[in-house]
């Protein structure tokens, strides 16, 4: 049996290195994977970061794919981009970096491993992530949280703000 076509919710970030281009190529990159469709792209959100101050301010941006791939194949195929895209894993925790790529949602998958929690858990706190996830997909419910657009609603706007239509 051909295997099954699974939706996969992408989280997009970057503060460094001209981050507008860095999403832009992404979601080129994002394109181009094997096994996978990509469906939806948001439009790209200013952000003020979370963590540390004194980081430059985020672009971020959310991506709607489907996937015949495992869910650990898919992460694995985020992180071949984010490291073709120049992402070092040795950096500060939580400091500036040229792509962040979270897998955000995988069908209705949860999962709690060491390398892969779904649905992502800083999901609730990031208004940056709800806002752009809510604009392509206002009906999707991830299990264990409440429906994303009833999230988007309260989310705070004051540190977010839309940069140009997708
Ligand atoms: N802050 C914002 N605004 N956007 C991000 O994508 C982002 N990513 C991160 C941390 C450092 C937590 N802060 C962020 O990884």
């Amino acid at each position: 049996m051909a295997p099954a076509w699974m939706p996969a919710y992408v989280g997009l970030g970057s503060n460094l290195d001209d981050p507008r281009r860095q999403l832009l190529a992404a979601f080129e990159a994002l394109a181009r994977l094997d096994e996978t469709r990509l469906l939806a792209v948001s439009s790209l959100y200013g952000s003020a970061p979370m963590g540390p101050p004194g980081q430059p301010d985020y672009v971020n941006a959310a991506a709607g794919m489907l996937t015949t791939l495992a869910p650990e194949e898919f992460l694995s195929a985020l992180q071949a981009v984010e490291k073709a895209h120049g992402r070092r894993r040795d950096g500060e925790r939580w400091g500036p970096r040229i792509l962040d790529l979270d897998l955000l949602g995988f069908g209705n998958l949860t999962r709690r491993d060491d390398d892969l929690v779904l649905p992502h858990p800083g999901i609730p706190r990031r208004p940056f992530v709800i806002v752009p996830l809510a604009e392509i997909a206002p009906g999707l419910r991830l299990p264990g949280l409440p429906p994303v657009a009833a999230m988007a609603r309260s989310a705070a706007r004051d540190e977010l703000w839309m940069l140009e239509a997708a």
